[in-house]
């Protein structure tokens, strides 16, 4: 249900949020306009996501419930897992650097596909529109 590719339409307290991570001002306003679009193909427990921005393009695999290890777009490196809860994909990634926690969630919701994020007390929400 989450597979095809996906362009961010809108976001919601994003620019906190990456202040919450200690992003600089200037990638902030970069970050705003990055064009994310994410295509995802679930196969059973196994994903393939291709992102790509203004910033990079990246292949990523993951299973469910397996620990991988993910770069942020600003370098930031992290490790966790993606878990299915219902209809709701649950991420939960530690930061290598400080060891604190990320957590995000992906869910479809009047057929777009909505990602929040939360990090040390900050929520923020992007929403993308299928393409
Ligand atoms: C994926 O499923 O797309 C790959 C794994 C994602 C892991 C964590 C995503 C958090 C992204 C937060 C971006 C905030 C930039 C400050």
């Amino acid at each position: 249900a989450f597979n095809g590719t996906w362009k961010v339409d809108r976001s919601e307290n994003y620019d906190k949020f990456m202040e919450q991570m200690g992003i600089n001002v200037m990638k902030r306003k970069l970050a705003e306009h990055d064009n994310l679009k994410v295509t995802i193909e679930q196969t059973g427990d196994k994903f393939h996501i291709k992102e790509s921005s203004t910033f990079r393009t990246k292949d990523i695999d993951f299973t469910l419930g397996v620990q991988f290890d993910y770069s942020l777009a600003d370098g930031t490196d992290v490790s966790g897992t993606w878990e299915m809860e219902g209809d709701m994909l649950k991420g939960k990634f530690a930061r290598k650097d400080n060891n604190k926690i990320l957590t995000t969630t992906r869910a479809l919701v009047g057929g777009e596909l909505v990602q929040s994020y939360n990090y040390e007390g900050v929520d923020a929400k992007r929403i993308f529109k299928k393409q």
